[in-house]
């Protein structure tokens, strides 16, 4: 879909949203920044959230306030960033990172030196200060070369990382040296999920804004509340409440959807 076919899409078009994020994806892989599997992670992740309602779970809510209260607590929070996240929600990255002082770091399953310099200045046009990632002098053990790379002084060094659609081996080797992980993924069945000390599975584009919004609303809370926050929050049950949606969704959300639809349903 071109620019021009975008603009002239209403907003009322029942595939408004996912169009929209479809189209920030394209420009992402025409830019360097997205690879070419990320398109195909997209439509995955589009599949998914289409049986989900294509809306945030209470469960996931939960989640994202959990994974607030855990970037308030951590001495090092980092923000990991690869070519999908940083095509989709690049804006609210920076808003999140600054909310609760977090690094940002570009990590790359397919990392090349063109792909890490292109993203990192994608984030700094969209507002971002200091974008970790290009050292690149530290690794993640367990991991083949280019995946393991990471800076000494951003993942290397954090407690606490979220790492939005993450592939299953760096969510485990991240694990494995004892990072607090805090995964964004639409798959509850996915290893990054069921790695993480907290699944948030939702799409990254309500994920990001939502965690930012409780980050906000948790901003002065006293430790103890914090800790009693993510103490309460259970990985199993939101995973299983997420499958459950999935399995089980009646998909009424959509049936007053009108028929025509552009062939996108
Ligand atoms: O930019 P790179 O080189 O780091 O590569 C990034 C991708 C995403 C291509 C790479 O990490 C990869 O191949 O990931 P996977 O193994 O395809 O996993 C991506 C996961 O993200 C899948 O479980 C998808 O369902 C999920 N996903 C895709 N789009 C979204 C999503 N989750 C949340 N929001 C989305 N928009």
């Amino acid at each position: 879909m071109s620019d021009a076919e975008l603009s002239e899409l209403p907003e009322s078009h029942p595939r408004y949203l996912s169009l929209r994020t479809r189209h920030r994806i394209e420009e992402g892989v025409e830019k360097g920044i997205t690879s070419k599997q990320g398109l195909i992670a997209e439509g995955r992740g589009e599949a998914f959230d289409y049986l989900l309602g294509e809306r945030t779970l209470p469960t996931a809510d939960d989640a994202a306030r959990a994974a607030a209260a855990h970037l308030h607590l951590a001495r090092h929070p980092v923000i990991s960033v690869n070519g999908n996240v940083a095509a989709l929600v690049p804006e609210d990255v920076v808003a999140l990172a600054e909310v609760v002082d977090a690094d940002i770091e570009v990590n790359l399953f397919n990392r090349t030196d063109e792909r890490m310099r292109a993203i990192v200045e994608h984030l700094r046009e969209h507002g971002a200060e200091d974008v970790k990632g290009l050292a690149g002098d530290a690794r993640i053990p367990g991991l083949d070369h280019k995946r393991a790379v990471v800076d000494a002084d951003g993942i290397g060094d954090a407690d606490v990382v979220l790492v939005p659609l993450e592939d299953g081996d760096r969510a485990e080797a991240l694990a494995a040296v004892g990072k607090t992980e805090l995964v964004v993924d639409l798959n509850p069945l996915s290893r990054s999920a069921r790695t993480a000390a907290v699944p948030i599975v939702d799409n990254i584009v309500r994920a990001l804004p939502n965690i930012t919004g409780h980050a906000r609303d948790l901003s002065g809370r006293s430790r103890e509340e914090l800790q009693a926050i993510v103490d309460g929050f259970e990985p199993a049950t939101a995973l299983e409440a997420a499958e459950s949606a999935i399995r089980g969704g009646t998909l009424d959300s959509r049936a007053e959807a009108p028929a025509e639809t552009n062939g996108e349903r």
